[in-house]
């Protein structure tokens, strides 16, 4: 991989922080741009701006062709049978309250059951919590165990006839931990639930195929894979689709409207309302393109490479502990240094140039689970270095004994 190559593409990535060379290792929180994606999303306003789905003049056709382009590039992408089973949404946060409210409409009544685990974002917790309150459903937990992974044993136990939904995050953004969703969909199918994956860590480090895996809803975020903010996707089965009621109402939606009835549109349209945005999935159809370009392997092969390479250096550290030593972990490390808060390592650390996440990277319940406040998170993209990571930990250090 020519890594000064690829740099050179990311404009933000030459810049200094406080007088210093930026590292940047919060890419779990949002990926840089590469300029392919700002270029297609400029481009696309300076020349070929419209609304989509209404004009029959060329610049409506023409933004039209460019949106829906995306579709079928995520369908390609993570291996969806059909292009209609990928709903345009504006993040993972929209899609899985997609599916958590409409399953609340159509499927779930008092006393079923829905599961999720003690490692969910706080994005696939509260809406779950939002329609078991709403529908008297009963909300179950599978735990972590000490390593930071999910007990399959209990997992096992908690389904029962009763549950309709098991609803789990395919890759943790704050342990980092890899769970085995192919395992957990089919018992879930087992048992007749249906089986959702929060995909916001999962879509832009690893190869995805959700016939596969067999889930039946996948969620993501442009913003994580090189993409911009405000775009994401729903991945759900035809089936599921075509059984759920609408989420949101409005235009695009529909296919008849009288003032006494609606008839709705046939889908992905039934859920997208309203004007979308659409130079968000122009430029998430670039980041899908570039993504191809570099290849989805390499990009998890490298991000694997400077994962060993982290640790290996890290561990050095007096006091540094990790917090998730799953078997198999994305290219993250989050870590306590005894003592020392890390919200202190972060701000230092920023002081030198070097941009890390510092706190409880809205997963609360995880903290809760390991009894702290929260962790530093340093999260790496293909983009990162090794020579990034050394000068990393060498700084890190220099914190340290500040802090000390
Ligand atoms: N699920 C997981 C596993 C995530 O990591 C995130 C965002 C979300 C859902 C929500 O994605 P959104 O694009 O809809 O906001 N995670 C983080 C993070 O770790 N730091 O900032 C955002």
């Amino acid at each position: 991989m020519d890594k000064a190559k690829i740099r050179a593409e990311y404009p933000i990535l030459q810049r200094k922080v406080h007088g210093k060379d930026l590292v940047y290792f919060d890419n779990a929180a949002s990926s840089q741009k590469p300029k392919e994606v700002i270029d297609a999303i400029s481009d696309y306003y300076l020349n070929s701006h419209s609304n989509v789905h209404q004009g029959v003049h060329a610049l409506s056709q023409e933004a039209t062709d460019l949106y829906e382009e995306t579709r079928g590039l995520l369908k390609d992408f993570i291996n969806a049978k059909e292009e209609h089973e990928i709903i345009y949404s504006s993040g993972t946060t929209e899609a899985i309250n997609l599916v958590a409210r409409t399953f609340g409409d159509g499927i779930l009544s008092e006393g079923d059951e829905i599961i999720i685990s003690n490692m969910e974002h706080h994005s696939n917790i509260v809406p779950w919590q939002m329609v078991a309150e709403r529908t008297g459903a009963i909300l179950k937990v599978i735990p972590i165990t000490d390593s930071g992974e999910l007990d399959l044993a209990t997992y096992e136990k908690l389904l029962t006839s009763k549950t309709k939904m098991a609803a789990v995050v395919h890759v943790s953004n704050a342990l980092g931990t890899i769970n085995p969703v192919k395992e957990m969909a089919r018992l879930a199918h087992q048992n007749g639930a249906a089986f959702l994956l929060d995909g916001a860590q999962s879509a832009p480090h690893m190869k995805i195929d959700v016939q596969d895996i067999d889930c039946d809803f996948y969620a993501a975020s442009a913003h994580k894979m090189f993409g911009p903010t405000g775009a994401g996707f729903l991945y759900g089965k035809a089936e599921w689709l075509e059984k759920l009621p609408p989420f949101l109402g409005g235009g695009e939606m529909i296919s008849r409207v009288t003032m006494e009835k609606t008839e709705y549109n046939e889908i992905p349209f039934k859920f997208e309302a309203g004007t979308p945005n659409i130079a968000g999935m122009v430029g998430f159809a670039a980041a899908i393109k570039y993504i191809n370009k570099i290849g989805i392997e390499v990009i998890e092969a490298e991000e694997s490479k400077l994962l060993d390479h982290a640790m290996h250096k890290l561990k050095n550290i007096e006091g540094f502990r990790t917090i998730g030593e799953a078997k198999q972990k994305a290219s993250l490390v989050s870590f306590v240094i005894d003592g020392i808060h890390p919200y202190d390592i972060g701000a230092l650390l920023d002081q030198m140039g070097i941009a890390v996440r510092t706190g409880h990277h809205c997963t609360e319940p995880i903290m809760d689970r390991f009894g702290i406040p929260g962790t530093v998170r340093a999260s790496f993209a293909f983009y990162n270095t090794t020579e990034e990571i050394d000068h990393f930990v060498s700084s890190l250090e220099r914190a340290v004994n500040m802090l000390r």
